[in-house]
């Protein structure tokens, strides 16, 4: 028995093959929502078990949960927004067992001077490269990460497929990896150690990986220039948000960027995906229906669109309606098109 338990294992497709066959499949049916730090905390409240703003406005969970590991590499117990990793690794779980999906991004210190993310040093990707110490460092924090994720397991003691977003918005200069940390070259060497060191040191086949320019500013293609490689990426998106409030400017922007990015998806043989974007405070009361869902619809097949996080103690950080906002009635609208995937729509598909 256990000889022919150690051969279905051997043959079963591993959770990211099964994750990717199961994001191809989705990307036909519609655009899968999602929503960072959701069970957490929302608008208006803050860690109480079950809670979750989308689940409160739409009756269901969005199809994807966005969560952070930065501050896993300094072995501290809260993330940096203040988020258990214990409950982190729990909602992981739970999201995946419901039939969610699970995204994880990372802003860690930098390495540098030992800063936070936003604190960049010029060259600073070049010295994690090439200073022995600072690189030592810098592979153990990866390692964190890699203990973290092999750390997720379901009931049977299955890996949870993830999807993993490094290094993204590398065009910025406000994260020591944007792009006065070093060349091109050296940024994508940056990505491609980190795919080594979780993928081929660690063995871990859990792991989807996406990659997210913040668009074409500076750099005229970063989703080509760059790219890491097909070897390393599963996912390209962009991501962008609607800080002015101007409709049509932020309509223009994020289908020309999607248009750019869907070039290089399809050359490399890529998902597409908007990796992250918001209206900030949802001044214009019907933003899902009147200017993010066209925006969905025009650019299709899209794997996934992930809103920001409704900070419950940064008010100016609040991207989707809780229960009771001006907002609520239309996000309602949002969920109910055909296009748009929650987590009760894919849940059925897994
Ligand atoms: C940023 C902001 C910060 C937060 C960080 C990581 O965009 O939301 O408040 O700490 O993401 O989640």
């Amino acid at each position: 028995m256990l000889l022919l338990a150690a051969c279905l294992m051997a043959f079963a497709a591993s959770p990211r093959k099964q994750l990717l066959k199961r994001l191809k499949a989705l990307e036909k049916q519609g655009v899968m929502i999602g929503h960072q730090d959701d069970p957490f905390y929302g608008a208006k409240w803050h860690y109480e078990e079950g809670r979750s703003d989308v689940r409160e406005t739409t009756g269901s969970y969005p199809a994807i949960m966005g969560f952070d590991l930065g501050f896993l590499e300094l072995d501290s117990v809260r993330n940096l927004d203040g988020v258990p990793f214990q409950s982190i690794r729990q909602e992981m779980i739970l999201q995946h067992q419901r039939g969610g999906i699970v995204e994880i991004s990372w802003h860690p210190f930098n390495p540098v001077n030992m800063k936070d993310a936003w604190t960049p040093t010029k060259n600073a990707i070049h010295e994690v490269l090439n200073d022995s110490r600072l690189r030592a460092v810098f592979e153990s924090w990866v390692g964190k990460v890699a203990d973290f994720i092999s750390s997720l397991s379901d009931k049977d003691g299955r890996r949870v497929p993830v999807i993993f977003r490094p290094w993204h918005e590398m065009c910025g200069a406000w994260f020591w990896w944007g792009r006065d940390g070093g060349t091109q070259d050296e940024y994508k060497a940056l990505y491609r150690l980190t795919h080594d060191i979780l993928t081929k040191q660690r063995g871990l086949d859990n792991i989807v990986w996406a990659f997210s320019p913040n668009g074409t500013q500076p750099v005229a293609n970063p989703y080509e220039a760059f790219y890491p490689g097909d070897d390393v990426v599963d996912i390209i998106g962009v991501d962008q948000y609607d800080f002015s409030g101007d409709a049509a400017a932020y309509t223009k922007s994020v289908n020309n960027e999607l248009s750019l990015a869907r070039k290089a998806a399809k050359r490399h043989g890529k998902l597409l995906c908007f990796a992250e974007t918001g209206q900030q405070q949802l001044p214009n009361k019907q933003w899902f229906t009147q200017v993010l869902l066209p925006i969905l619809k025009q650019n299709r097949p899209m794997s996934y669109v992930l809103l920001w996080r409704n900070a419950w103690d940064k008010p100016k950080e609040y991207y989707v309606p809780y229960k009771g906002a001006p907002s609520e009635a239309d996000f309602v609208k949002f969920f109910e098109d055909p296009v748009t995937l929650f987590q009760k729509d894919i849940a059925k598909r897994r």
